[in-house]
């Protein structure tokens, strides 16, 4: 038996069947499952450090090794993450809908990795796998950089202490994510370094706050908008659509006469704009609740 009311899910596809022009938003909630915390709430602490302070400018200016050995961190964790059954649904859809278009929040290269097809999948904050020079003259970018660690000084420390511990038994990776357990001391000039300028520090290809989402991404989204004036359906999976713009295209997607589907795990995530208005919402964990809608 599944987890959606029957009657929701039969209106909900009856809709989806005569949709063309579909969009879905994705935020951080779709890989909860597959293990990688969310940015507010429960897990978006990281030591003691809220996840969306370090994920600024200001921070990377100020403490470059803390906010290194954070995204450091999250990119081994996402690679030893599995993308989940809702990743690979809507990289299905993707394959079957023409008119199909995935705007993701995501950074954690989950959705690549179902095979989302490409030209179907809009990386809004980037990815952790992208890297960049963080020197304003510099345009150093590189994709798909997957070294882990970045450098051998970022390496998490794992606990050796233990006296049983042989060479055959891989030493115990320890949890950095805790405050208990220290933190190494990073020196500046261990830190990844640009290869083209040799002055700028690297830093992940994200987008932090205040900064501008990347301008192919959004030009290829202002595309696909306005070749038509009507959009059907957006499905809001996962996030609490608080960061703009990407929040913004529900708004935009209604305005255009989308029909709006919520897929949540908290019906009291409610952010301030768009979702008070939604034509289904649909509670519980979306790498369970995205596969049933889809099939
Ligand atoms: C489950 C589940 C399960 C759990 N199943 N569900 C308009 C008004 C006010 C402010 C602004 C505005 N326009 C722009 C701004 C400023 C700012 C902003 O939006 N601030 C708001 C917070 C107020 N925006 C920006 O700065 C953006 N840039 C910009 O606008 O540039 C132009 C400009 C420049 C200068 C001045 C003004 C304008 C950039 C935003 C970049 C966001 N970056 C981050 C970090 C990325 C890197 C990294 O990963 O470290 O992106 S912040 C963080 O939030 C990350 C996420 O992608 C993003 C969204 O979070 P998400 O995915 O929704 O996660 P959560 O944790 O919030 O929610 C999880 C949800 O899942 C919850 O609802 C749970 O219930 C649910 N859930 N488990 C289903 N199993
Ligand atoms: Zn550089």
């Amino acid at each position: 038996p599944g987890t959606v009311p029957p009657k929701d899910l039969e209106s909900f596809q009856a809709h989806l069947n005569k949709s063309t022009r579909i969009l879905a938003l994705l935020g951080a909630g779709l890989s909860a499952s597959s293990g990688l915390p969310t940015f507010r709430g429960a897990g978006g602490l990281w030591r003691t450090h809220d996840a969306v302070q370090l994920a600024t400018p200001e921070a990377f200016g100020r403490d470059p090794g803390l906010v290194w050995q954070f995204y450091n961190y999250r990119r081994h964790m996402a690679l030893q993450a599995k993308p989940n059954p809702a990743h690979y649904a809507l990289a299905d859809l993707a394959r079957k809908k023409d008119g199909f278009l995935t705007l993701s929040q995501n950074v954690d290269g989950l959705s690549p990795r179902a095979s989302h097809p490409e030209d179907k999948l809009k990386l809004l904050h980037g990815s952790l796998y992208d890297v960049k020079c963080s020197d304003f003259f510099c345009n150093y970018f590189e994709k798909n950089n997957y070294t882990d660690p970045i450098v051998p000084a970022l390496a998490i420390p794992t606990d050796d202490s233990d006296p049983t511990t042989t060479e055959a038994i891989k030493a115990r990776e320890l949890d950095i994510s805790d405050e208990n357990i220290a933190l190494p001391e990073i020196d500046y000039n261990h830190l990844p370094k640009c290869p083209t300028c040799k002055r700028g520090l690297l830093r992940p290809g994200v987008v932090w706050f205040g900064e501008m989402l990347p301008k192919d991404v959004l030009s290829d989204i202002d595309e696909w908008l306005t070749e038509s004036d009507k959009i059907d359906l957006i499905m809001v999976i996962g996030t609490s659509a608080k960061v703009y713009p990407a929040a913004g295209y529900v708004d935009l997607a209604r305005a255009k006469g989308a029909r709006v589907a919520v897929i949540n795990m908290d019906k009291k995530d409610q952010p301030a704009s768009g979702m008070y208005k939604r034509d289904w919402f649909f509670e519980g964990d979306a790498a369970t609740i995205v596969p049933e809608l889809l099939k």
